[in-house]
Parts: structure tokens; sequence; C-alpha cells
């Protein structure tokens, strides 16, 4: 299933240009769309541009030599705006046998400007400050100074939080600080300007939790706005906290939980977190978590279906389930089973145009500096297969393979990732320190298949979009 990645209040015109020897009926969810044009090379009609607000057009068949060689192709060409709505639905072709057989295209409406934080850790009377980019072109977008007067490091993470199809940055403080999370809008806001306007500021944890915060957005309450999501830090037993999406803009108020899990149980040594569309047999977003350093580094993936069970004529009422609990869809081991360094987690659709779900990127706090790739499934696994499966069969048992590995900084430690999207899928931002320890810089990558038959991805190095004096490598954060 390929993605189509169109931006907020864009238009796209899709042009199918049909060489199979069958019409298909193109059905796209969510947005309207106009016919531009319309040829049927059997018939010979061809008309223009056609009243807006239809949803459903057919790609008429090519007319064909006996040998089944294409004459003239069938032409439906379509266009729409994307209003108002982000996030993900489907085009496929309406004509069941076909759909079913991989006639099925994602699109997902990504924000008008895809903005990612580099946060700079402080230095000796310079307080830890974290700089915005437009994704598209690395432009400059913003500074914020989100503890005044902290020396350490931050974490970061992009999500659209308040529901307005803009990019809002949420902060969680690092080591050494009170477990403080901040929110800031990406829109201006009276004035005020992009990512000045607080949208929540509180204490995630116990005040004696000094050990940092890390901090994620996804929408995983089955509202319309992304939950802002934390992980504990070191020193205290492993906990995930999801608020609700509804905040109060009142310093210090802490919003109302949706759910808090244990992915570690007592385990002491911290969460990273990230969340995606990682698995497409949930349909919804993940959270995915790794342990901190001195632990065994298990990355474990957990989805919130939010179904009850529907209770069946005859056998009486069931119990209804808890949708405030966590899924355990599947765990993976990146690094070996020795390896205990702790990890930086991203997901993103590296080499999008590949279809499948969004892939999970792992990163070595320790070690080598290793950055590894894993997906649920895509083309480099071969085509789609066919459904030949009863219909009643919906076990999980999603499973994640390495599709690419790499040593960005050559042989550094401490490699953070994360992904800011593009209009085609997804680039990978990458940060260290390289050998020698007194640069440190963000680097930023895209993935390509080396060739039709490739089964993994290679990092091709698109630039560095950020370098500084220093020895901690940057925080990132990006969506
Ligand atoms: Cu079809």
């Amino acid at each position: 299933m390929p993605l189509i990645q169109p931006r907020l209040n864009s238009v796209e015109e899709w042009r199918f240009v049909n060489h199979n020897n069958d019409e298909h009926p193109i059905h796209v969810h969510v947005n309207d769309f106009q016919v531009i044009e319309y040829f049927d090379p059997t018939t010979g009609l061809r008309t223009g541009p056609d009243k807006f607000s239809i949803d459903n057009a057919n790609a008429p068949a090519p007319t064909m030599h006996s040998d089944e060689s294409v004459i003239q192709p069938g032409i439906l060409a379509i266009r729409t705006r994307f209003d108002e709505y982000t996030g993900l639905y489907v085009m496929h072709c309406h004509r069941l046998n076909h759909e079913d057989n991989g006639l099925m295209s994602l699109v997902n409406v990504i924000p008008a400007v895809s903005t990612y934080a580099v946060a700079v850790p402080g230095a000796p009377g310079k307080p830890a400050e974290v700089r915005l980019y437009d994704g598209n072109g690395d432009r400059f977008v913003a500074t914020v100074i989100p503890f005044p007067g902290f020396e350490g490091n931050v974490n970061v993470a992009m999500g659209d939080i308040d529901g307005d199809g803009i990019l809002d940055l949420i902060v969680g403080s690092g080591a050494g600080h009170a477990p403080e999370v901040v929110a800031y809008a990406g829109a201006s806001i009276r004035g005020k300007g992009t990512f000045g306007t607080e949208l929540a500021r509180f204490q995630a944890f116990e005040s004696a939790a000094r050990g940092g915060v890390s901090v994620a957005a996804a929408q995983i309450d089955g509202e319309t706005s992304d939950n802002i999501i934390v992980g504990s830090g070191p020193g205290v037993p492993s906990e995930v906290k999801v608020y609700e999406s509804q905040l109060s803009s009142a310093a210090g108020v802490v919003p109302a939980l949706f759910s808090t899990f244990k992915p570690y149980g007592e385990d002491r040594s911290g969460v990273s977190i990230a969340t995606g569309f990682v698995d497409f047999s949930t349909g919804r977003e993940s959270i995915v978590t790794a342990p901190g350093p001195g632990s065994p580094t298990e990355v474990k993936v957990f989805a919130f279906p939010l179904l009850k069970p529907i209770s069946r004529a005859g056998q009486g009422s069931t119990q209804a389930a808890r949708t405030d609990q966590p899924v355990n869809t599947a765990s993976f081991i990146p690094f070996g089973k020795d390896y205990r360094g702790g990890a930086s987690l991203a997901t993103g659709w590296l080499a999008g145009s590949l279809g499948g779900a969004k892939r999970i990127i792992a990163s070595q706090l320790a070690g080598s500096g290793s950055v590894k790739i894993f997906s649920s499934g895509s083309a480099l696994d071969g085509g789609p297969s066919l459904y030949l499966q009863s219909p009643l069969h919906h076990d999980h048992n999603v499973r994640f393979r390495e599709i690419a590995s790499f040593e960005p900084f050559d042989g550094s430690a401490g490699i953070r990732v994360a992904t800011t999207s593009t209009t085609t899928g997804a680039n990978l931002l990458v940060s260290g320190v390289a050998a020698g320890g007194t640069d440190t810089s963000v680097l930023k990558y895209e993935f390509v298949r080396p060739n039709a038959q490739s089964t993994t991805l290679q990092a091709v190095r698109l630039g560095q979009v950020w370098s500084g004096k220093g020895s901690q490598p940057a925080m990132l954060g990006g969506d």
C-alpha cells in the first residue's frame, strides 16, 4: 500500500494512466475532488473539468491489441484541496476484489509546515535552548528557552496538541531539573509569534524524580487532537503517562490522565518514548518504548484499540474491556541481547513510496552509535499477498524486521534520532558528536532502495542542519 502525503491547504492533481485491462472506479475518502480530465479510448469520449464534490470516478480501461499490449491508455485526472483535516485515510479502487488485492493507497495529510526541534544542551552561563526549523529546506523558524537558568539537556517532541493542524512543541526537562513539561503553540496566537505562547506547563512526576522526562505526542484517546505523552527518567519505577487532550493554559495545572502504564515493571532505568502509526493491524498510532541505560534494551510497542467487545446474541452480556490500558502488540531487541546502553527512538515514513506503516528507528546511546531501522512490512518484503485468509482472520502478529543499519558518526556513541515528514514520506535527523569530541552536529538523511530486488534500505546523507561546539549531542523532535 503506497503512501501519498499532501500538505494541509495544498492542492494536488493526480493523474491515473490506466494500462491495466480493466476499469477502476477510484474512490477517495475525506476530501471530495474535481474531475479535470477523462478519456475513454473505447468510446472516444473525452471530457474536461467537471463539477466539484465527487468522491468516486471511473478510470476507464485502455484499448488493447489481441496480445494485450496497450494501444491507448484510459485517463482520469482529479484535483483535490486538502482542507481542515490532518491525518490518515485511504484512496482505493471501489471494486472489492481489486482493493483487496492491493489497489489501495494511504493518503496522510501532513501540516503545512513540518517543523522540527533541535534542543541545544546548556553550558555554564547559557541555558538549554530549543531551535525550531522548517523541515522543507531547514529554514530557521524560532528559538525557545523553556527553563531559564537551566544549563542541562531537555527532551523535545512535536505534535498537534491543540488540534489546529499546526505542529506544536512539547519539552520535557532533563536530568537535574524538576520533572516539568511545557508545550508551546506552533501557531502565532494574539501577535505572540510562532512558538511564543505556552499551551501548558506542569509537573509530570513527583518533585524528587529529577532524572528527566521524555516526551511524545500522538492521537491516543479517540479525540481530534494529539495527547501529550511522558516517560519517566532514571531513578523511579518505569512509567508512561498519557494525558487527556483537554489542557489548561494556567501554569501548574496538571492535565487529567487518560492512561498510565508501566512498560518495564519496576525497572528504574528510565523510559525513552516515540509514537506513530507503525502497525497496520491496529489502525491506530502506537507508543514505542525503550528502557534507559543499564537495563537490556528491549523495544516494546503498545496500542490502545479503544474497542469494547460486542456482546453476541444468545451469549448474554460480555465484560467490557478497559479502554484506558494498552495492548503490547510487539517487542524486539534492536541491538542484540547483551546491549544495555539505552536507545533514542523515533518513527517515520522513511522511503514512504515503498508503502507499509511507519518505520521504527532506534539509535544507540552507547556502544558504536549504531542507528537501525525496523519495519512491520513494505514493498521491501515483496508485493502484497493475495487475500486468501478467512474474513474472520484478525490475529495480531505484527513483526518488526531490520531494514537498515548504519553508523552516522563513525563509532561515536550517544546518537539521537527524529524524523521530519515530506510530501513523499520522511527524512531522518541524526544528532551526534564526531570522533574527537569537540563538535556536535545534526545531519539529515533520506533512505533509498538501492535496486528493485533489495530487501534493505541505504542511507543517503542530504546535509548538515545544525552544528556547534560541545561534547553533548542535541536532542531532537519531529513529526
Ligand atoms: Cu479496480
